[in-house]
């Protein structure tokens, strides 16, 4: 249900159950969990790619395993065992985590792709944030992504309406970073990957952990952090290549140590 391969330092997940719109079942959610622990253990991995296999990306929870007759279900513990984890992974991750929307993207599968670090979308892919269609309330951090990138008046609209967003509009309002044209992407995304697989990785995943902490905190806060951790930075081999290699006007050797 996961594809997954490791090149260049960049390590590839790839949602497959294209026939469902690689929906997730158990399987695929156990799988992709997987994938970022490994991500998170092995340092030959200075980054994820993560996308999708077939003509979409994500529709989300698969709805066929969810049939109401058999009893009143409880979604909660489905989040707590399932989304929940993934999201804590996917943000927790100091490493670039790219995403490649390859086609509709709806309900957790559209938020999944907003957690990600930078998120790449064809331009013919699709935003729902389906769960008002079916009674539901966005999931995998989208109430707490959405009115974030994009502010609460058109979070709002867009989780109530449950209406398609088009990649090129969730450019513009800063859901995702880019817009490609949809025989671009994957070689896009895969040259973004590699060049940031190939960056200082621990300098990398302290920008990431600064930005993603200042939701919460005061300036005074984040000064401080911003401090401990270019304190951190300054003692890293690669902030040594980085200078060595601009003084010697040669490209920098980064080991993402
Ligand atoms: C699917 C699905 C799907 C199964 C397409 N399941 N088969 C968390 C906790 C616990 C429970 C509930 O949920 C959650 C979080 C959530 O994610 S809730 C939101 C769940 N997702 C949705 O409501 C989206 C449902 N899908 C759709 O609205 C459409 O399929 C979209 C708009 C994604 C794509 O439309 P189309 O391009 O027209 O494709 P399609 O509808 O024809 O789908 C293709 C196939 O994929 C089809 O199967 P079939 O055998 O008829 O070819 C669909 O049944 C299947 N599929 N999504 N979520």
């Amino acid at each position: 249900t996961i594809l997954s391969a490791l090149a260049d330092g960049v390590l590839s997940l790839t949602l497959n159950r294209p026939d469902k719109l690689n929906a997730f079942n158990e399987e695929m959610h156990l799988a992709l969990r997987a994938g970022f622990e490994r991500a998170h253990a092995d340092a030959d991995v200075r980054a994820v790619l993560l996308t999708g296999a077939g003509r979409g990306f994500c529709a989300g929870q698969d709805l066929g395993d969810r049939d109401p007759s058999k009893g009143v279900p409880d979604l909660g513990h489905t989040i707590e065992t399932f989304y929940n984890p993934l999201l804590r992974l996917i943000r927790s991750l100091e490493k670039p985590v790219i995403c490649a929307v390859n086609g509709v993207a709806a309900g957790a599968g559209a938020n999944i792709a907003f957690a990600c670090d930078i998120t790449l979308a064809a331009r013919s892919a699709r935003f729902i944030q389906a769960f008002a269609k079916i009674g539901l309330v966005p999931d995998s951090g989208g109430t707490w992504s959405l009115p974030r990138l994009i502010g609460e008046a058109r979070a709002k609209a867009l989780a109530l309406t449950a209406e398609p967003l088009g990649a090129e509009i969730a450019a513009d309002w800063g859901l995702i970073w880019r817009a490609i044209n949809d025989d671009a992407l994957m070689e896009e995304a895969t040259a973004l990957a590699t060049r940031l697989a190939a960056g200082p990785t621990k300098g990398l995943g302290m920008t990431k952990r600064a930005i993603q902490a200042a939701a919460t905190n005061s300036l005074d806060q984040q000064l401080d952090l911003e401090r401990d951790l270019q304190r951190e930075a300054g003692r890293s081999a690669d902030y040594a290549e980085g200078v060595s290699a601009f003084l010697e006007k040669r490209k920098p050797e980064f080991k993402g140590r």
